[in-house]
């Protein structure tokens, strides 16, 4: 299995997810510029990371894959605690994750760049820390008495702690989040969180 990454991207929860199942897999890193090289395209034509190649077969989108891969280790429990509605939990924890909370990131990676205007720029920026905070706190409420997001360990995991990163690296507000901060700390201490990181270059 080869799993296509960036560091630090979204990728990385595939990356974590990839460590605590524990199957073979090689990490093939693609620079910025490569993500739009033909050779690249021709894996994703989005351009973007994570892509998963397994057996001839390529796979995109973060929340396939993570499913994907919690499928191959079914002895890992990665999608609930069996019942439909511990599966419904980790799906809508993952769904929050990668459908508000990672867009809500666009304005501070520069998607509102085209806009020229330093203030107006900055101010798409203040909104979307803000936007960014409100979620979060949503995080943190459903944390409370929690390990782990949607009640046991699961793949809307490694992907909330890849947008806690950015949250922290990106100046958004979390403070009050008791939560959050307990979360991250262990998530940061998990040792295959650590082997991921370490291999991104990012331990
Ligand atoms: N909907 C895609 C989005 C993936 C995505 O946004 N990837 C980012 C890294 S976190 C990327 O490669 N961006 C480069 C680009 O889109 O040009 C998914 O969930 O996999």
């Amino acid at each position: 299995m080869k799993l296509y990454y960036s560091p630090g991207t979204c990728a990385l929860a595939d990356h974590i997810l990839l460590e605590w199942i524990g199957r073979p897999y090689e990490a093939v890193r693609v620079s910025r510029e490569e993500r739009k090289a033909p050779a690249y395209l021709a894996i994703n034509p989005a351009g973007a990371v994570p892509a998963l190649e397994h057996d001839g077969w390529v796979l995109t989108q973060n929340a396939a894959i993570l499913g994907y891969l919690a499928d191959l280790a079914p002895d890992a429990g990665l999608l609930g605690d069996g019942s439909p509605r511990g599966r419904a939990e980790v799906t809508r924890w993952l769904a929050m994750v990668n459908s508000d909370i990672h867009p809500a990131f666009k304005p501070l990676f520069g998607a509102t760049a085209w806009l020229e205007d330093e203030t107006l720029v900055a101010k798409s920026k203040d909104l979307a820390r803000a936007t960014l905070r409100g979620l979060f706190e949503r995080v943190d409420a459903q944390l409370a008495g929690r390990d782990w997001i949607a009640g046991t360990r699961s793949i809307a995991d490694p992907y909330l702690y890849v947008v806690l990163r950015w949250a922290k690296a990106q100046g958004v507000d979390l403070s009050g989040f008791g939560n959050l901060e307990r979360y991250f700390a262990a998530m940061q201490a998990d040792p295959g969180v650590r082997r991921a990181l370490e291999q991104e270059g990012l331990g």
